[in-house]
Parts: structure tokens; C-alpha cells; sequence
């Protein structure tokens, strides 16, 4: 079997991986990823039992218990540069022998949970609503650097959004879908759509603030994309990585957006912390009685 060298793979002294500053164990079968570090309390403040809490940087990581589910909550911070090293190092945890360097020959399959908020692109979804990516279409770079095989679907769904692009557009899109089983299993019956990862909070997601944009129309393109009756949702900064990683792994990852903004409307929520935390209850039910 292949070692996996010290570089490749760095841990601290104590043995925990580089960044997310954990061991073996430490880590639930089921995964919650929230951008804000703050939000990772929001969740643990509902768990009967926490077992552990360690944090580095800005991967802050609460595990426990709801009754016998057990649970763990990580931050990741803005953005795929950082879903690459926490699936990555979540990945390692559970499927490589720290001591040995291998891989271990029973691989474990995380449900990996995004609870994070995100800009609605489509003037009829209400602000403060709940919407699931069922794919989302990356205009970051990440999913570029991994072996990453689409289905038809996803085929369809990338070539379409290619050529709905300005000519001019120096955007290279990748796509990724939601795991099915998350789906039919914590969220069959909430609306689903089409999420964007965007590389950046402004101008990549259409801000026009003091930036010049070489990419004036993006969403106004991302609005009327229409794709087998589908379209495009939302607008925030993992799930595509998220997703193409998980599926890269052989994990199963899924994405709840809370709406905070809807981008056509210019409207914005009076009441972030409150949609977030009926998001957090709502998304943790599901957990605990169908996963
Ligand atoms: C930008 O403000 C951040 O908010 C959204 C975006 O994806 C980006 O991470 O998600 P989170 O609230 O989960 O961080």
C-alpha cells in the first residue's frame, strides 16, 4: 500500500492534522460545516452532551451527542481554499491510518452538512426562507485540481451554463451535485435549486461597490439561466467544493442555505440570527430522526 508522505500529509506533535487539530475519533459519522466560527455554538448549544471541543485558526470543532446521534460541528472559515483542507483533513481522520500513512482498507463515508447563508438570485424566493443545493456550479478554481468525473446531469447542466456566458466571460465552471441519499433521506420535501460558488463576496457574486467588474452582466446571466426546467437559486462561497469533494472521497454531502439577501430585490433580512437559528433546529430534527 501507497505511503503518504510527511509533506503531503502534516501532523502536529500531538498527532492531529495540520490545520483542523484533530485525532482519530474525534470526528462523527455525521458532519456539520458552518462558515462562522460563532455558528458553531449556535449548533453545540442543542447537543445533550459535548464530548469534545478543540479549534486552530478559524476551524473551530464541537463534537457530542443529541440522545445517541453524535454529532460534530466544524467551522471552515469563507470559501473552497478552506473546504479543501477541512474535507481533506476530515477525509484523513477517518480513512488513514495516522500512524502507518495508509489508507485503511474499510474507507468510512461521512454525511457532511452545510448549514450557511447565501443570496437568493430570483426575485420569488423570499428572503429568510430555506433552500437546498441539489447541484451547484463552481466558478472557483478547486474542483479543477481533482480527478472529477461529472454524470450525464451534471454534463448537461455544465455545457448549458458554458454557453449561456458572455463570449468574454474568463470564467471556468465545474459542477457538482448533492448527495442523493442526504436528499431523498433530511430534505425530499424542502425547495431545491441551483446554487453558485462564487471565488469572492463582491465582485465575483455581481456587487458593484468601488471594483471595476469585467463581468458587468454576471447576474443578470445567472437570472435567467434556465437548464430542464431548472435554474439558478443562489449565490454563496463552498457548496460546489463541498460537493465535489464529498463525491470525489465517497462521502455524501448536502447544502441548506438560509436566505439572507435577495440580490434582484435589493432586500436584505431584518432577522439573520433568528432565520439562522430555526435553520439550525430544523436542520438538527432531520439529523437526529431520519439520519
Ligand atoms: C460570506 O459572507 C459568507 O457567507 C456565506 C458564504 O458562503 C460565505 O462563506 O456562508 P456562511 O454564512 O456559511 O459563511
Amino acid at each position: 500500500m501507497e505511503y503518504i508522505s510527511e509533506t503531503d500529509l502534516i501532523l502536529n506533535e500531538d498527532g492531529s492534522l495540520y490545520h483542523i487539530n484533530l485525532l482519530a475519533d474525534e470526528v462523527a459519522d455525521t458532519v456539520i460545516t458552518v462558515g462562522d466560527q460563532d455558528r458553531v455554538g449556535e449548533v453545540s448549544k442543542h447537543f445533550d452532551h459535548i464530548e469534545l471541543k478543540k479549534g486552530k485558526r478559524e476551524f473551530l470543532t464541537h463534537t457530542g451527542y443529541i440522545g445517541k446521534k453524535r454529532i460534530t460541528v466544524i467551522s471552515t472559515g469563507i470559501g473552497t481554499d478552506n473546504v479543501d483542507i477541512v474535507l481533506n483533513e476530515l477525509d484523513a481522520i477517518v480513512n488513514i491510518n495516522l500512524q502507518t500513512r495508509q489508507v485503511n482498507k474499510n474507507l468510512r463515508s461521512l454525511n457532511i452538512i452545510r448549514i450557511g447563508t447565501s443570496g437568493a438570485v430570483q426575485a420569488d424566493i423570499e428572503v429568510d426562507t430555506v433552500l437546498v443545493s441539489a447541484a451547484a456550479i463552481g466558478l472557483d478554481p478547486l474542483m479543477h485540481y481533482c480527478d472529477h468525473e461529472l454524470t450525464a446531469d451534471e454534463a448537461g447542466l455544465l455545457t448549458a451554463f458554458k454557453s449561456s456566458l458572455p463570449k468574454h466571460y474568463q470564467l471556468h465552471p465545474y459542477v457538482a451535485s448533492a448527495g442523493a441519499k442526504l436528499i431523498n433521506t433530511i430534505a425530499h420535501d424542502l425547495p431545491h435549486g441551483i446554487t453558485i460558488t462564487a471565488p469572492g463576496f463582491y465582485t465575483p457574486q455581481g456587487r458593484q461597490v468601488r471594483c471595476k467588474s469585467s463581468t458587468p452582466q454576471l447576474l443578470s446571466v445567472i437570472e435567467k439561466f434556465e437548464h430542464n426546467n431548472q435554474r439558478i437559486t443562489n449565490l454563496e462561497m463552498e457548496t460546489a467544493g463541498i460537493y465535489g469533494l464529498a463525491s470525489n472521497l465517497g462521502h455524501q454531502a448536502i447544502s441548506f442555505n438560509v436566505i439572507l439577501a435577495n440580490r434582484v430585490k435589493h432586500q436584505f433580512s431584518k432577522q439573520p440570527y433568528h432565520v439562522m437559528q430555526n435553520c439550525i433546529t430544523n436542520v438538527l430534527d432531520r439529523v437526529v430522526n431520519y439520519l
